[in-house]
């Protein structure tokens, strides 16, 4: 195969207003990232050839009117349009993964091989703030609570007085924020995995350097994407690289202390720790049920600053532990841009949390029905089933690689029983045989034509006693069976709301009829 014509062009492009006229650009991906990013580059007059396994309609038919070329098909080897297209760049959409052979043959041929964010960084002082200056960039990362604490924090920037777009992995890619003519004084970027794999690639001129960061934990998930833990770890590390003001990090999850450790960041850039316990100087934590700041005030040896009070939070349903960590996570990274406390407890009045993350579905005949279907991995499963002591567990899907068993022993032993669901239920049932055999398993064994969360639901009203809980966290991901986790959400919530009304309709012709539990 011949390799491709190795340019230094695409390296000295740095900014918005540089040359990007003709540089022949390979966007891979056709998603709201590609189109991004093509989207882009035709602006800036580059030679756009997309490649992608399938294509939306929408986005296909848009691809010419913005003047860029696409190629669809199964990408499983090189195709030839591709090498005699002889890319000088490729910007890769983030779900395709180090081992894809695009990527593979990418970086064999030595072509440059960027990240939406890193062409986003390159290009970020497209608008500019009233004293000239591009938004400063705000990255957040982990395992679990990414989303809930950059809308935490950008709600938190926005009570402050400062315009703050979440974007990223969110869903709105980072480019959509840095080319909006509004322009914003900081960006609150979600940033997954995938997308920090692509970050660590880039050489010095391409380097993102943010304000502030934070990876919020580290547990396993994407295992088959990067590889093994160990590259999934080292990905995430490199959100506090070049980090400018503050490396905010978790006290309780050393992996993230260490990562702040090793990085490399700009002279001066504090570490600023953050858990649920007693904070030290230099950290945010809680005092007697009292969110406090201990680090951004000039006299943090002798005081602290009180932000809000975990009972303010639990009236607003952001009571559960993991949920009060994500806010003392974004209200860190909210004090490193001086949001005065005041502010931050004003946002945290307002703020919601999204559906489906611990969302009380309905509440009949003592059972607590919820809907937590955002736990796509076992560490978000397990901040959930902290929060529920006595719990019947809707559980499974896909786990992306990643081992149960861990979380079976630590949590299963405890629990009222498991309603496990999906296309791995031989492993999940397998976790319970080993490590909690005294707990009972029931399999959701389906077909099509059934509707898996009707099941599941009339298994588990069987079940639950008065005072349980029915906890849909299934520790996996969700498109064996379901759309999205967000689909599979509300198909839960709604077989739930049918079997309670049905329930309520029985009782009401037959008082003594059975409760739902
Ligand atoms: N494609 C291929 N081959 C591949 C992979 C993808 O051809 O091997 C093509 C698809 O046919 C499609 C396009 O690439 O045309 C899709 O690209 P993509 O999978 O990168 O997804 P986008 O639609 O661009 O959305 C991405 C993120 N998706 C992933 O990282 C998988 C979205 O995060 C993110 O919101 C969006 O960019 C905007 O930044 C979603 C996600 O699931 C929510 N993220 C994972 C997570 O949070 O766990 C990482």
């Amino acid at each position: 195969m011949a390799l491709a014509h190795v340019s230094a062009r695409p390296d000295t492009l740095t900014s918005w207003h540089a040359d990007w006229s003709g540089l022949r650009v390979l966007v891979l991906g056709l998603g709201v990232t590609g189109f991004s990013v093509a989207d882009t580059l035709a602006e800036l007059r580059a030679d756009v050839l997309v490649a992608t396994d399938a294509a939306g309609e929408e986005y296909a038919r848009l691809l010419p009117v913005i003047g860029a070329r696409l190629w669809e098909g199964a990408l499983r080897s090189v195709p030839e349009e591709i090498v005699a297209f002889a890319p000088e760049l490729v910007v890769a959409s983030p779900g395709f993964s180090p081992e894809h052979p695009v990527i593979v043959w990418a970086q064999a041929a030595g072509i440059p091989l960027w990240g939406d964010l890193e062409l986003a960084w390159r290009v970020h002082d497209k608008v500019l703030r009233p004293d000239g200056t591009p938004a400063d960039w705000v990255l957040v990362t982990g395992t679990n609570g990414k989303t809930t604490t950059t809308r935490l924090t950008a709600t938190m920037l926005a009570a402050g007085g400062l315009r703050a777009a979440p974007c990223g992995n969110i869903g709105v890619p980072v480019l959509d924020a840095v080319r909006d003519p509004g322009g914003f004084d900081v960006l609150v970027v979600e940033v997954s995995s995938h997308q920090l794999w692509y970050l660590g690639l880039s050489t010095p001129a391409g380097m993102l350097s943010p304000h502030a960061s934070v990876c919020l934990n580290l547990a396993e998930d994407h295992l088959q994407w990067h590889g093994s833990f160990a590259a999934y770890r080292d990905a995430k590390a490199v959100v506090y690289r070049n980090t400018r003001v503050a490396c905010v990090y978790n006290k309780s999850d050393e992996a993230t202390r260490r990562m702040v450790e090793e990085a490399d960041v700009v002279e001066g850039a504090r570490a600023i720790g953050f858990d649920l316990g007693v904070p030290g100087p230099s950290d945010l934590g809680v005092v007697d049920g009292i969110l406090v700041d201990r680090a951004f005030l000039a006299e943090r040896r002798t005081s602290a600053l009180e932000l809000t009070t975990v009972g303010a939070l639990a009236e607003h349903g952001l009571g559960a532990p993991h949920i009060v960590a994500n806010v003392l996570a974004a209200s860190a990274l909210a004090r490193s841009l001086d949001v005065p406390p005041a502010a931050i407890r004003d946002a945290l009045t307002e703020f919601r949390l999204d559906p489906h993350r611990i969302e009380v579905v309905a509440i009949a005949d003592g059972v607590t029905w919820i809907d937590d279907s955002k736990a796509t991995n076992p560490h978000a499963a397990a901040s959930s089933l902290a929060a529920y002591p006595s719990a019947v567990w809707v559980v499974g899907g896909v786990l992306k690689g990643v081992d149960i068993g861990a979380l079976v022993a630590a949590r299963g032993p405890g629990i009222r029983a498991a309603v496990v669901i999906g296309a791995e239920r031989a492993e999940i049932a397998e976790a319970f045989a080993r490590h909690a055999p005294a707990v009972p398993v029931f399999e959701v064994v389906h077909d099509e034509t059934e509707d898996v969360m009707a099941r599941v639901v009339e298994l588990a009203a069987g079940i639950a006693r008065d005072g349980d809980v029915v906890l849909l966290a299934p520790a996996a991901a969700s498109f064996d069976q379901f759309e999205s986790y967000a689909d599979r959400g509300r198909r839960f919530a709604e077989a739930v709301r049918r079997r309670i009304g049905r329930d309520a309709g029985d009782q009401h012709r037959d008082p003594s009829a059975g409760s739902v539990g």
